[in-house]
């Protein structure tokens, strides 16, 4: 009976080989039970491309064209090639809808992960890329190394646009830090305006320029109720001189991704990529998608600024995953790591700077840069410097010796014996990591 209903069969295919232009996904599978792996490798390869559960009246002469294949699987983990016609060009949406789509809903499996996706060329070229991503250290802020350092007002929400410009900002911009970060989920309340909040930061920011002589920027958050308000508020962000403007990338979705970079590139702008609700299907290891997929996305989208994680801090993320990811948004080409990440050559689009933030504080600086193996990425501090004994300016400072004690290979306590600002954050927090 199953044969003359059934048609799953047809997608799993061991004998297959690879086109160059195939999209070969890795999926992480557990079957549901009394389902076999043929069975449920069947019906992800079929419902993620052209498949239904039942045999059909007619099939169209290009069937053969749009049929994915498992081909190369094991109890665990299935190697799915996606033929590269199936997917629009330069379309997210259109490729997510497919490999990322019904399929994690379906009765046939207990848990599915997409944990990475190896994208050929003739998509890849489909892409802008990132405007600037590693090359802001240069670019925009006129410097040999890294990090690109930024502060995020704590508590998160809570202050008014005025406070949050003239008091907040004011004494990390003057403490040293490259820019001022809103909180994700900062973006036009009645108690903090946007437009109040970009104006008065910009005003903060000429002072403290002029003061200092350094070059200050901010992340100010453009998330928006419409891909149209979203326009407004980066057009308002550009026209107050800022060079970069912030998206929380998974709740605005990747259509406002794509928006945000055609802007990125009309305005010569960067994008600070925040990835807030991305743990919603990130944290389960054996159900969602991989941060490490997620990463590759944006970066191939063309997000500047994507938050990878710390190991280190209060939030989930392993080290070998967060290694591998790392490598990824920021080199020219990868090879596969087995079961974590799949080879991807990345052409002409630029690195990605990898943002390191959550729980962190001065303690922690220098493990945070061990873990990345460089100086060259986004180090973001929240609570860490606004929660120092002496205030936001003295957090701030701190948080620049720890980065400097770091850079000259001097061990913390040692570097504090003559910064006292970094002193007196050892004292309050030494290495604890916050959870
Ligand atoms: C950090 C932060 C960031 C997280 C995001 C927060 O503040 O502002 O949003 O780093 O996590 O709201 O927690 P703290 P991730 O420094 O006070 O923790 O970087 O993992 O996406
Ligand atoms: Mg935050």
């Amino acid at each position: 009976m199953a044969g003359k209903i059934e048609w799953y069969h047809e997608f799993v295919n061991k004998k297959y080989n690879p086109k160059p232009n195939d999209v070969k996904v890795l999926f992480k599978y557990k079957p549901a039970e009394g389902m076999t792996k043929e069975e449920v490798i069947g019906r992800v390869a079929s419902e993620s491309s052209s498949g239904t559960w039942t045999t059909l009246a007619n099939r169209p002469k290009l069937l053969k064209k749009v049929m994915a294949y498992g081909y190369d699987y094991d109890k665990d983990y299935v190697k799915i090639a996606y033929p590269r016609i199936l997917f629009e060009d330069g379309s997210v949406p259109c490729m997510m809808s497919g490999i990322a789509g019904n399929i994690f809903g379906m009765k046939a499996v207990e848990g599915l992960r997409l944990q990475d996706a190896e994208l050929p060329m003739d998509y890849v070229k489909g892409f802008k890329g990132p405007k600037f991503g590693q090359t802001a250290i240069q670019k925009i802020f006129k410097r040999k190394h890294g990090p690109i350092t930024s502060v995020v007002p704590k508590p998160k929400v809570g202050y008014t646009s005025k406070e949050h410009a003239y008091f907040v900002a004011k004494q990390v911009w003057s403490g040293g830090i490259d820019c001022v970060k809103d909180d994700e989920n900062l973006t036009n309340q009645k108690f903090n305006k946007f437009a109040d909040r970009v104006k008065y930061l910009a005003k903060v920011r000429d002072q403290v320029m002029k003061d200092t002589g350094d070059i200050k920027d901010a992340f100010i958050n453009c998330t928006s109720p419409t891909l149209k308000e979203m326009e407004k508020r980066v057009k308002m962000v550009h026209d107050y001189g800022f060079n970069y403007f912030m998206l929380d990338l998974v709740v605005g979705g990747f259509t406002a991704v794509g928006t945000a970079v055609e802007l990125s590139y009309d305005y010569k702008m960067a994008i600070h990529g925040h990835r807030a609700m991305h743990a919603a299907f990130t944290k389960n290891p054996d159900h969602g998608i991989s941060m490490l997929f997620l990463a590759k996305l944006y970066r191939l989208m063309g997000v500047d600024n994507i938050h990878t994680g710390t190991v280190v801090g209060k939030l989930d993320g392993n080290e070998k995953e967060i290694m591998a990811m790392k490598d990824m948004i920021m080199e020219p080409k990868v090879d596969e790591i087995k079961n974590i990440r799949l080879a991807q050559k990345w052409g002409k689009i630029k690195p990605s700077l990898p943002i390191s933030s959550g729980g962190l504080h001065p303690g922690l600086i220098p493990a945070v840069f061990d873990v990345y193996g460089t100086m060259n990425i986004g180090l973001q501090l929240g609570g860490g410097t606004q929660g120092h004994p002496d205030g936001i300016e003295a957090g701030s400072r701190a948080m620049m010796q720890a980065i400097e004690a770091h850079r000259q290979g001097i061990e913390l306590k040692d570097y504090a014996k003559n910064h006292k600002e970094l002193a007196r954050a050892l004292e309050k927090w030494g290495v604890m990591k916050p959870i």
